[in-house]
């Protein structure tokens, strides 16, 4: 079973979405455990202060490392990146990082224990990166206001990959499969809606001309959104 264990500052935002769809169901079959835990709880001081200003000056706070060192040092049993089981991954969301991708989900889940943290305000100390995380990333190019929202794409991308997450496999296979090219497009029910026409080809029940259909239909939608997908290959 893989253990994720969440470092926030705001755990109540991950109570719901633990709660539902996939994770919900993945939980209930013993695939994953997900915990959310608050960073105050590592504090020791009676205001349970988690950040302070930047030393050399300059705007915002920074998320201290006490509390942050304290907190996977109670999670993992250990307080250095060095000491940790290979299976044990330190994951640092923040805009410095390595852009996620379906290859890194693949990789987290064959991992036994992640712990994210998620960074707030202007920054993290940077020894939380120099120490004690095993990697760093960042969900893309644009301004989040802090690791939350990042920590949640992880946790959906990485359950929804363990083996019996999905309930029928078909999907996996399928994925692995459409791996690098945009989707077919879909319809269903009614065959006309408001003028617009399902293609007749897919109406026809000719299975051949379906399939040559939808992989010309998914090469032009990625020729025009994404021709970065298609570069070398
Ligand atoms: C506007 C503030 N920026 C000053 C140059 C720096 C900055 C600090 C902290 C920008 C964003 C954040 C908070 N973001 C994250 O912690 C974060 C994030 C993101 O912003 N984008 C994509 N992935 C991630 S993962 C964590």
């Amino acid at each position: 079973m893989l253990h994720i264990d969440i470092i926030t500052i705001f755990p109540e935002f991950f109570r719901e979405i633990i709660d539902y769809g996939i994770l919900r169901r993945a939980r209930q079959a013993g695939i994953v455990e997900v915990r959310a835990h608050d960073l105050r709880d590592w504090t020791t001081d009676k205001h349970h202060v988690v950040d302070d200003r930047p030393f050399g000056g300059g705007d915002g706070m920074v998320l201290k490392a006490e509390p942050i060192f304290a907190a996977v040092e109670a999670l993992t049993g250990f307080s250095r990146r060095d000491d940790f089981p290979k299976a044990t991954r330190v994951i640092l969301l923040s805009p410095q990082g390595q852009v996620f991708s379906q290859t890194i989900a693949q990789d987290l889940s064959a991992a036994e224990k992640i712990v994210l943290l998620c960074g707030r305000y202007e920054g993290v100390d940077e020894r939380v990166a120099e120490a004690l995380v095993t990697d760093e990333i960042s969900i893309g190019d644009y301004v989040l206001s802090g690791g939350d929202p990042a920590a949640m794409v992880v946790v959906d991308s990485v359950v929804r990959l363990l083996p019996g997450a999905l309930g029928s496999d078909t999907s996996a296979v399928f994925e692995s499969f459409s791996e690098g090219i945009l989707d077919y497009p879909h319809y269903t029910r009614p065959p006309e809606f408001q003028g617009m026409k399902v293609p007749d080809v897919l109406l026809s029940g000719n299975h051949a001309e379906i399939e040559r259909w939808r992989r010309d239909a998914a090469l032009k939608k990625t020729r025009r959104i994404r021709p970065d997908l298609l570069k070398d290959s």
